[in-house]
């Protein structure tokens, strides 16, 4: 039987878990316009929404997340890593281009 401290504790780790896996697209600069929050983004392509696809304008990392971009979907075609905030693909020659992406620790 677990103890309620265990529980907290695992409770914490799986909140941190999920944090880290994450990454916010924005179809503005400076993480404005319509921004979705994906999780669960590791360990496989992730194609984006139809509203979103070749509208990204900047990328918010989760915390200890790094990802990699295609400009086409299923993560085929030029790809480019992020490891930090860009909060203006413009200057990484990567507006508005993205269609999928995958994360990995950072
Ligand atoms: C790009 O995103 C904006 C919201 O910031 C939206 O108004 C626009 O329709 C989108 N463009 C396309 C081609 O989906
Ligand atoms: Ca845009």
């Amino acid at each position: 039987m677990q103890n309620s401290f265990e529980l907290f504790i695992l409770a914490a780790l799986a909140g941190i878990a999920a944090a880290q896996d994450s990454v916010e697209l924005c179809t503005d600069t400076n993480f404005a316009g319509s921004c979705v929050v994906a999780a669960n983004t590791r360990n496989k392509c992730n194609n984006v929404g139809a509203a979103q696809n070749d509208n990204i304008s900047s990328v918010h990392l989760g915390a200890g997340t790094a990802c990699r971009f295609w400009v086409d979907g299923n993560c085929q075609g030029n790809s480019i890593i992020i490891r930090t905030d860009a909060p203006d693909l413009r200057t990484l020659g990567f507006n508005d281009v993205i269609s999928s992406f995958t994360c990995f620790p950072a």
